[in-house]
């Protein structure tokens, strides 16, 4: 893979050249259509199940019942937080599901294993739906895009609850680099108090801690690594708790102040504080000096039982009103680029969700990364939670 050529497809991507893409001329007259009904969006029926394996808070359940309702398909849903997890099950083989959605940093080497089945485009209309960069940019990943199908895009950032920080910290100023917060022992000394949480992945975190340092987030040098390691080591006794998904519910309630997290979970945070009554408040940061970018991508696992029924709920998902429904629901950016037109002017103008021209400036694709980067990666973050 040609790790430069990607950078800059992604680069591409997150100033925003995104937009362009062909459009759903439904969709386009119609902006509050994500709101309506999805059933005009799904096609007739044809029976059978689906056997979804995906992220934990990865897609709105109206648009699953929806598309089961109309199709006559039994969906049953199974959910993984960390591509490591997801990883371990898609390279073991026989795991009886149908489709799940790695991240491109993940998708690489899951194909060169042979784990999954060539996607038949021809039974996904809505394909042309999709943001033509963020195809250039599978592609490096996926050439010829034959396997993995684009599903959301998003970042890698942090939130806090503000009324705890500005407590423990003494002051509502927050650090001009806000990373500050969970990587500098100064700040974390001080927060250990309310609770912060970290990743529960090397996958995520270490890019995260590579461009606080200064160097390459996707770094395939293993010193790095190692002082990467050493300088989690030195804030360690301060983490409260090590979490891809956790730490929604507990940021919500109040029971952690700030949050390594994927972007759309802390915007889940937020909204859960919200319906909970308001008594904690969160705010989700998109720090100036960077965050991550990733995209996630729909593929079928090579022995999937419902193939069928695994491309008919690609092609449901890319029709840009489903898209933004599901887009409202999980807080990030959708793969079926005319949906941010439908979704709902909070989100569709949030920077954590679509970030603005100076978070871009200096963020970074989480990409793949050598067999032995991931194997040190593992070794040094199995030690640091073991606090060794
Ligand atoms: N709850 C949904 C989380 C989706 C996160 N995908 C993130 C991949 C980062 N590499």
């Amino acid at each position: 893979m040609n790790k430069k050529f990607l950078a800059c497809a992604f680069a591409a991507l997150i100033l925003g050249a995104c937009g362009g893409s062909n459009t759903d001329k439904q969709a386009e007259s119609s902006p509050d259509a994500a709101s309506e009904s999805v059933a005009d969006a799904v096609g007739t029926s044809s029976g059978g199940s689906l056997n979804l394996y995906i992220w934990s808070d990865y897609v709105d359940p109206a648009t699953v019942e929806a598309f089961g309702k109309e199709h006559g398909i039994n969906v049953s849903e199974a959910f993984y937080d960390s591509n490591e997890v997801l990883e371990a099950k898609m390279l073991t083989g026989k795991s009886g599901f149908d489709l799940v959605a790695p991240s491109i940093a993940n998708v690489g080497r899951q194909i060169k294993a042979g784990a999954y089945r060539e996607i038949d485009k021809s039974q996904i209309p809505n394909y042309n739906n999709i943001a033509p960069d963020l195809l250039t940019l599978m592609a490096q990943a996926d050439p010829g895009n034959k396997y993995a199908v684009p599903y959301f895009w998003g970042i890698n950032t942090l939130a806090i609850n503000p009324a705890q920080v500005s407590k423990a910290l003494g002051t509502d100023k927050l650090p001009e680099n806000e990373w500050d917060l969970v990587f500098n022992p100064e700040y974390t000394a001080k927060l250990k108090h309310c609770g912060i949480s970290f990743f529960d992945s090397p996958t995520e975190q270490f890019p995260l801690v590579l461009n606080y340092m200064g160097k390459d987030p996707n770094s395939s040098n293993p010193a790095d690594y190692e002082e990467a390691a050493a300088l989690m080591k030195k804030v360690r006794s301060d983490v409260k708790r090590f979490s891809s998904s956790g730490y929604i519910n507990d940021m919500a309630k109040g029971e952690l102040c700030v949050a390594i997290g994927y972007g759309g979970d802390l915007n889940i945070a937020k909204r859960r504080a919200e319906e909970a009554g308001g008594r904690v408040k969160l705010e989700v940061l998109a720090p100036k000096s960077g965050v991550g970018v990733w995209i996630d991508s729909f593929m079928i696992p090579k022995d999937a039982p419902n193939v069928a029924n695994a491309h008919k709920y690609i092609n449901y998902t890319l029709n840009p009103k489903v898209a933004a429904q599901n887009g409202n629901y999980v807080t990030y950016a959708p793969a079926a680029a005319a949906a941010r037109d439908l979704m709902e002017p909070k989100y569709a103008e949030d920077v954590s969700i679509f970030p603005s021209e100076e978070v871009k400036a200096n963020s970074f694709a989480v990409l793949p990364k050598t067999a032995e980067v991931v194997k040190l990666q593992t070794k040094l973050w199995q030690n640091l939670k073991a606090g060794k």
